[in-house]
């Protein structure tokens, strides 16, 4: 009796241990619910898309090299997809998300189950809607924790996701569907947001404040995703250092700061010391805005920092010091100093042999007026944008689609590896027959395997400003960067070539250029845009095709059954 009692207990452990482990290998499937939801803010209702109605949007843990289902349903009255930035998605673009480049849109009542396919990556990456601007209020952080949360620095005692966000007054549909008719800049927004909070400067936001409540003596992990629209931001926390950990889910070298420059598309881990007098501290973000006689809101958006304790806090709160609005200085000071960890634990293994070289322009460009369509830009024009002169003209059914099934006729192959025209691209003034693009859907094609240099030139045609470069379904390594024209005999003998960050989204400096590495290894469509959404919706993107290699791990997998329908 007394045996089999025990043979019983021991059956059950074997079988809670079982089921356990059965449990650990299960795909963890997540609901994405989008839908219309209301929300107050300075002083007005509005409606807004949002996922599960949450703004911003739930953030989602995973592990390293996991893969996870999102099953995303639309339950508003707009299309919409969803990207899961800075996830490569290994041999699988069928889930990357942007709208008529990999997939049609998620129609209302539709659902999308998508396979988020996790590898190298670890720190923090992010999920956005990826058709019009959605992505104002539909979007979230993702962590992805390290193996058995070994961190490359001391385990810190919490984790918080800092998302910045940007909030107009009026639906964001209004101000999109205005600013394309309009033919000129959008108008600007009315707040910025930390966590959905613009913060107490704004009117009628006292209480609509993010609070970060820490104890003295510990280290947090602040999580920092931008997820504004359209701006380059500045942050810092009054009284406090930063040190930068990590950027676009890579480790960096420690790397101790006053402020941080983050551009929309990126993230970057910092460490905060919790080691001040027991007080309430201001954390502050801004635009940083680049362009010449270019419009910015120029508000403050604030948090609060607040020490647990028993004390006074001191009033008013004083705002931490953040670089004026164009101070490109600032800005790439903080971009230009981030290093890869690059060590025993984190090799890297930065490209040496290019086997590609790319010299792609940046430019903002304006199109002659076309009956029916305000033309508000300069002189009578529409503004517009490009890459190498081609301003991107989105297809109706998915590149991916047509290049899985071979359907003629919807991309043009040829996109070039160099501009048409080389010229001084950051003189002070132009003549205006350069400033009209082509407007074309074009792709380039790579053989798989092949090593690529990447070279970004921004150029000064209409405004020079940072463009935030983003690559879908790659890392790359950014080996240079600099102002003026890229010199090919000159630049490349300053390039880091020891441990350059490794990054998904690299802000283009005003009138300069940055290059970048990655071997194209990963089979399939990839987009890759400025992450200024109003850059992004004048043209400036093109998307590569990499080719299938050789054996079955060098081709990409075949589709979903519920790809959503064009
Ligand atoms: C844009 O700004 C103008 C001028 O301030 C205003 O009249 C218009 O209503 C705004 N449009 C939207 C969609 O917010
Ligand atoms: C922001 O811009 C407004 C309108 O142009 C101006 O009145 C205000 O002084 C500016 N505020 C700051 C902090 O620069
Ligand atoms: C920044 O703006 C200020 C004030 O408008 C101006 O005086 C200054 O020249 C600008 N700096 C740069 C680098 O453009
Ligand atoms: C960048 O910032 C560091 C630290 O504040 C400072 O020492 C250095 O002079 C700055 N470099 C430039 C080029 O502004
Ligand atoms: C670099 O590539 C060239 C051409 O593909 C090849 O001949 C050469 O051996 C490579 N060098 C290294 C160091 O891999
Ligand atoms: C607008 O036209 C004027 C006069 O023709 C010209 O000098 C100026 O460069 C033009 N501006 C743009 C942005 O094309
Ligand atoms: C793709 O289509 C073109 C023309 O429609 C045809 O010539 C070619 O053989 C097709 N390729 C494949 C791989 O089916
Ligand atoms: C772009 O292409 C158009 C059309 O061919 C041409 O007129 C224009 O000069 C080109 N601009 C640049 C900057 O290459
Ligand atoms: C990729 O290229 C490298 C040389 O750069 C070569 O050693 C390797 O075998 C290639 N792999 C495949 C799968 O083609
Ligand atoms: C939604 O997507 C479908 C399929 O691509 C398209 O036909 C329809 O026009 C889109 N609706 C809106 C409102 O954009
Ligand atoms: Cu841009």
């Amino acid at each position: 009796m007394l045996s089999i009692m025990k043979f019983s207990v021991f059956q059950i452990l074997v079988f809670l241990l079982f089921s356990s482990f059965l449990y650990c290998q299960a795909v963890v499937r997540h609901t994405f619910i989008v839908q219309d939801t209301e929300y107050t803010k300075l002083c007005s209702t509005k409606t807004i898309l949002t996922v599960n109605g949450q703004f911003p949007g739930p953030t989602l843990y995973v592990n390293k090299g996991e893969t996870i289902i999102v099953d995303v349903y639309n339950k508003a009255h707009y299309n919409i997809t969803i990207h899961w930035h800075g996830v490569k998605q290994p041999r699988y673009p069928w889930s990357d998300g942007p709208e008529f480049i990999t997939q049609c849109p998620i129609r209302p009542g539709q659902k999308f189950s998508q396979k988020v396919i996790f590898s190298t990556e670890e720190g923090t990456l992010w999920w956005h809607a990826h058709s019009d601007w959605s992505r104002a209020t539909v979007h979230g952080a993702i962590v992805v924790y390290p193996k058995n949360k070994n961190y490359p620095f001391p385990k810190p005692h919490a984790d918080v996701p800092i998302v910045f966000g940007e909030w107009w007054k009026r639906d964001i549909v209004e101000v999109y569907n205005e600013f394309l008719h309009s033919g000129t800049d959008p108008n600007i927004s009315d707040a910025y947001t930390i966590n959905g909070h613009p913060g107490d400067l704004y009117p009628c936001s006292k209480s609509d404040t993010f609070k970060l409540m820490v104890n003295y003596g510990k280290t947090y992990l602040l999580r920092l995703v931008n997820a504004a629209v359209g701006d380059i931001l500045f942050f810092a926390i009054k009284n406090h250092q930063l040190t930068v950990v990590g950027t676009d889910g890579s480790y960096t070298k420690p790397l101790k700061v006053d402020y941080i420059t983050i551009s929309p598309g990126q993230t970057i881990d910092v460490l905060l010391e919790a080691n001040q007098p027991l007080d309430h501290y201001y954390m502050a973000a801004r635009v940083y805005s680049s362009a010449d006689g270019v419009e910015y809101d120029n508000t403050t958006t604030t948090a609060i920092l607040q020490y647990n304790g028993k004390y006074a806090p001191s009033s008013p709160s004083p705002l931490p010091y953040l670089p004026y609005y164009n101070d490109t200085s600032a800005s790439v000071n903080f971009t230009g100093r981030l290093k890869s960890l690059a060590d025993e634990n984190h090799p890297i293994n930065v490209p040496l042999n290019v086997s590609t070289n790319l010299f792609f322009t940046v430019s903002v460009n304006t199109l002659p007026c076309i009956e029916g369509n305000a033309c508000e830009g300069p002189n009578g024009t529409r503004l517009s944008a490009s890459v190498n002169n081609i301003s991107f003209v989105s297809p109706s059914i998915d590149i991916l689609k047509a290049y899985y099934l071979n359907i003629s006729d919807v991309y043009s192959n040829k996109f070039p590896s160099k501009p048409p025209l080389f010229f001084d691209f950051t003189a002070d003034s132009f003549p205006s027959y350069l400033e009209t693009p082509k407007q074309a859907t074009k792709v380039k094609v790579l053989e798989y395997n092949t090593t690529v240099e990447l070279v970004f030139q921004g150029t000064n045609l209409l405004a020079g400003t940072d463009h935030p470069m983003h690559l879908h379904g790659y890392s790359f390594y950014v080996v240079g960067w600099g102002f003026g024209n890229y010199d090919k005999e000159k630049d490349p003998l300053k390039y880091n070539l020891v441990d350059p960050p490794l990054q998904n989204t690299i802000a283009v400096p005003k009138n300069g250029w940055a290059a970048i590495r990655f071997k194209a290894i990963n089979p399939g469509v990839w987009f890759m845009h400025c992450h200024l959404e109003r850059h992004f919706s004048w043209g400036m993107e093109m998307a590569f095709i990499i080719k299938n290699g050789e054996g079955p791990k060098g081709k990409m997998l075949p589709p979903p059954p519920d790809m959503p329908p064009c």
